[in-house]
């Protein structure tokens, strides 16, 4: 990966090679840390960051589910955020906060370790690659099912859980695909291992539910207000396994991969991005790049101090 300059720390910034843990820190050894994926975009009017306060909030959400308290505010996060933007010198980036429970007592209880904070920033080019970015990626059904709630909190970005995530990914890559697509514990389409999911039949836009295990995405929800206000018809329900493979059109959404099209699943080929994935994906990167006026107040524009 392309590094950067500087990481936040617990309210310092630090070079990138001395943001270090100690190694009996609480979440290496349970999990117990929650995160965001946020991008910055280079916009007309300088870089700005894609719902951050939107992320931000999820991120105090997540941490909340698992009984921790943001140790700096959302302001202070955000303003960290801005800063350390403009002296690592990006113009776009991926955003990382990490919210973890640090060194202390060994153990399950956590509730008396400190929980600490980080942000790292680093450019971060297409998730799923380029070309399936242009011309859609492959998948297959992970024999994993997507965590359920009555084990974990499919609702928390926490980073133990994503130790599902690990083992589709690993499952679909090994087997030669380029992602895993997980079902529910009730055996319904749920995401893929860092997206959510978008089925499109006959002109319509299916997805699943929050009460189906997912992530409640960011830019889920950004383009289903997209396809909305194209005039699209946006259904949330339970889709059936075979649904996908049956389908017009499928899409993946997520702050790594954006809008990604699916073009096979199982070896069953839905074919290249179609209309509706196109006029989406379109619309979606005029909002994510400040192109589209409707969509100004999703953009946290980072102030860049002028070299005048
Ligand atoms: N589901 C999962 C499991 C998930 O991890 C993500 C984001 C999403 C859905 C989409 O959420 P949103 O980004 O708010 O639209 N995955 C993040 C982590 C990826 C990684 O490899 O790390 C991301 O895209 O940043």
């Amino acid at each position: 990966m392309t590094t950067a300059d500087l990481i936040w720390l617990n309210g310092e910034f630090v070079a990138w090679e001395d943001a270090k843990v100690h190694v009996l820190t609480h979440a290496m050894h349970y999990g117990t840390g929650v995160f965001e994926g946020i991008r910055a975009y280079e916009t007309e009017r300088g870089p700005a960051i894609f719902r951050h306060q939107e992320h931000l909030r999820r991120l105090e959400d997540s941490a909340k589910l698992y009984y921790m308290d943001l140790p700096f505010s959302r302001d202070v996060l955000r303003e960290a955020t801005h800063e350390l933007i403009v002296r690592n010198g990006f113009k776009s980036c991926y955003i990382r906060p990490l919210v973890y429970r640090g060194h202390g007592p060994m153990g399950l209880n956590p509730l008396d370790n400190p929980v600490e904070a980080a942000i790292a920033v680093w450019e971060w080019g297409a998730y799923l690659g380029e070309e399936g970015k242009l011309n859609g990626v492959r998948a297959r059904f992970s024999s994993y099912r997507r965590i359920s709630p009555d084990s974990l909190i499919p609702h928390s970005k926490a980073s133990g859980q994503y130790l599902n995530s690990v083992l589709a990914k690993i499952e679909a890559t090994k087997a030669g695909y380029d992602e895993g697509i997980l079902l529910d514990d009730k055996g319904h389409v749920c995401e893929g291992t860092g997206e959510n999911v978008f089925v499109i039949k006959d002109g319509v836009i299916y997805t699943p539910p929050q009460s189906a295990s997912i992530l409640d995405g960011i830019n889920r929800k950004s383009v289903i207000q997209i396809a909305r206000d194209l005039g699209h018809e946006v259904v949330e329900r339970d889709i059936a396994r075979a649904e996908l493979a049956l389908s017009d059109e499928v899409f993946l959404t997520g702050t790594a991969a954006e809008l990604t099209p699916l073009r096979e699943i199982d070896d069953i080929e839905i074919g290249p991005p179609g209309p509706v994935t196109r006029e989406v994906q379109g619309a979606f990167d005029d909002a994510l790049h400040g192109r589209n006026p409707r969509y100004a107040d999703w953009l946290d524009l980072v102030p860049v101090p002028s070299q005048a």
